[in-house]
């Protein structure tokens, strides 16, 4: 057997052995984009995570990364809640967000993003400073202006 040959099958046992030492899968995350309205107050649900693993492990969740600031998640259900208020005004999507499933054995990241639904909270935005209108001497008032 060449040197080469020798090489080789060291190559294949140590993939074997490795693979058994890796046995248990790494779990997977179900969902990756998510949507919550900016309306939801600080403390209220804003998603769930899901994830799936081949042996059926127990799953914990965590966050990370700059938008998790945001959010809050409770480890072992993958319920998500707002940590700090929302603002679809100034921010749309939280992309810099990672979530870490760990089971037992192994842990995985996933990127995700979270589209922030509009919610009609700001007041009208008036153009000019002031508005002139003219109105007629002998005009009532009273539906214009209220004491
Ligand atoms: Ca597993
Ligand atoms: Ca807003
Ligand atoms: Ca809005």
């Amino acid at each position: 057997m060449s040197s080469e040959m020798g090489l080789f099958y060291v190559c294949v046992l140590l993939l074997c052995c490795s693979s058994f030492t890796n046995a248990n899968l790494a779990p997977d995350l179900l969902q990756l984009s998510y949507s919550v309205c900016e309306s939801v107050p600080v403390g209220q649900v804003a998603f769930t995570l899901e994830g799936s693993d081949p042996e059926n492990d127990p799953l914990t969740y965590a966050l990370e990364d700059i938008d998790a600031k945001y959010f809050r998640v409770e480890p072992n259900t993958g319920t998500v809640y707002v940590d700090a208020s929302l603002d679809r005004e100034s921010k749309t999507v939280m992309s810099d967000l990672r979530v870490i499933i760990y089971d037992p054995f192994q842990s995985a990241s996933f990127r995700i993003y979270v589209v922030i639904d509009d919610a009609n909270d700001n007041r009208p935005i008036f153009e000019e400073a002031s508005y002139e209108t003219t109105v007629l001497e002998n005009e009532s008032l009273a539906p214009l202006c209220s004491k």
